[in-house]
């Protein structure tokens, strides 16, 4: 409610007016100051000892993205301190859909040095996350966005967020130029047999019966874990047998790791901010845009440090942080491991259940899409039976159908889906908004049509959608 709205509504009841809730006098004056400021700026971090310049997002205290309670208002004041505009998406929060931070989708982007105020409900408590909606995520324009649930405020628990990145010297426009180039051998449709164009060493994986599946599309300079690489890694101080809550935020746009917990067994008990029965572990896989929650126990009885690694998919380049007992020596760390990482695949997703699972109903209306690319011209797409265009209540289901050599994490804005589906196997898996649908495989997702527009549905490996692979979830009107 609007202050003036209040102040009518004061007019007309006159003493009736005390019994408004503070809640929504609190509001009404927050919505006046324009919400908590959210700064889009640009910084220079320091990568491999050289100077890089990147972007930040950061609130009024200099901390990184933002941190809410569970029930609260997103009541954010977002300034482009910056000479160029962007826009922000709230991964992962469902708010309505002018709100969603994609451009033109409905809002232009933002103008330099501009504002634009954001007021919504945030919903339930999770690991979220923000970055821009363009090229510009590649130059680090992405933050932790952290909603507490109050029900965790008694706990003695030490909170660690670890936000990865992939970092380049290039910009993304040379990045994106040259994978459109590299690829000179025609237009070959992408059905596993024509690597020619697209060999690199890093696309050595094998499966599918020897077919040869690519892995990643761009050598980086650096990968980072909370702005810093192995060569100088975040070291976080602990206690002994201390409980640790881990939020990891895979922000690194067209890089897959493998989490590695070394020594210390975890627990994880989310992905992308939605509670699953626990599953314990040593090593989770994330693709981009997903987020872990994962509990650690550390032990009592150590003299060591315990670093927390990400191993960048199907080769050898590691980042990461550690988590250091007072005292305990920190042991130098390369940014290359000595055998290549997993290659991601479904074993954890088939086995992930949601403690909240959708409320059982048949589909209202189903889609087929199909994951689409030629290597050779770096074009990708995805291809729908019909539109994407449902009405409001409708339970959705949508089977990713990936017709590619590539594996792609595919994210539908506003909405959380469940996992129903691997290769038609029915089961009642993770409610996510980011799933991994590996090379010639199919995931089926369902959706309730709860909040209406005109939402973005796209892989999340930036150079994919920035090539095609761009599709939308659209309610009638
Ligand atoms: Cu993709």
């Amino acid at each position: 409610m609007k202050r003036r709205d209040i102040l009518k509504a004061a007019a007309v009841t006159g003493a009736a007016a005390f019994a408004i809730p503070s809640s929504y006098l609190a509001a009404a004056f927050a919505n006046q100051s324009g919400g908590q400021p959210l700064g889009i700026s640009r910084r220079t971090i320091e990568v491999n000892g050289k100077a890089a310049s990147v972007f930040g997002l950061q609130r009024a205290d200099g901390a990184p993205g933002l941190r809410l309670r569970a029930g609260e208002a997103f009541n954010v004041l977002l300034r482009n301190e910056t000479a160029e505009p962007t826009i922000i998406h709230w991964h992962g929060l469902t708010p309505p859909w002018p709100s969603d931070g994609v451009g033109d989708a409905p809002l232009p982007l933002i103008g330099a040095r501009a504002d634009r105020s954001f007021d919504f409900p945030v919903g339930g408590p999770g690991t979220f996350w923000m970055h821009a909606h363009t090229l510009q995520e590649q130059l680090l324009l992405a933050a932790p966005l952290i909603v507490a649930d109050p029900a965790d405020d008694a706990r003695d628990e030490q909170e660690l967020v670890i936000l990865l990145h992939d970092f380049s010297f290039s910009s993304p426009e040379e990045l994106l130029a040259g994978l459109q180039s590299k690829n000179t051998g025609g237009s070959m449709p992408m059905d596993g047999m024509d690597m020619s164009g697209a060999q690199t060493d890093a696309m050595a994986g094998m499966n599918h019966g020897g077919m040869a599946t690519d892995i990643n599309d761009i050598e980086y300079d650096a990968y980072l874990a909370n702005d810093r690489s192995l060569n100088d890694p975040e070291i976080v101080p602990v206690e002994r047998g201390g409980r640790v809550r881990v939020r990891i935020i895979n922000g690194a746009t067209a890089t897959a790791f493998t989490i590695d917990f070394g020594e210390l067994e975890g627990e994880l008990i989310a992905v992308d901010g939605q509670p699953v029965e626990p599953v314990r572990g040593r090593r989770f896989p994330m693709t981009m845009g997903q987020r872990i929650d994962v509990r650690l126990r550390l032990p009592r009885d150590i003299s060591s440090s315990f670093p927390i690694l990400a191993l960048r998919e199907g080769s050898k380049e590691r980042t990461g942080i550690v988590l250091r007992p007072a005292g305990a020596a920190v042991a130098k760390l390369g940014t290359a491991a000595d055998v290549d990482a997993p290659i991601l695949d479904l074993p954890l997703e088939a086995q992930l259940r949601a403690i909240a699972p959708l409320a059982s109903r048949p589909a209202d209306k189903t889609f087929e899409m199909a994951l689409t690319g030629d290597m050779a011209a770096y074009r990708w797409g995805l291809l729908t039976n019909s539109p994407i265009v449902v009405d409001p209540g409708d339970r959705v289901e949508v089977t990713l159908r990936n017709d590619t050599m590539m594996a792609h994490p595919m994210h539908l804005h506003g909405h959380r889906f469940q996992v129903v589906a691997i290769d038609g196997q029915r089961f009642q898996g993770a409610v996510r908004d980011t799933v991994l649908v590996p090379p010639m495989r199919s995931i089926t997702i369902a959706v309730d049509a709860v909040n209406p527009g005109k939402w973005a549905f796209h892989c999340h490996h930036l150079y994919h959608m920035a090539s095609g692979m761009m599709s939308t979830f659209a309610y009638r009107t």
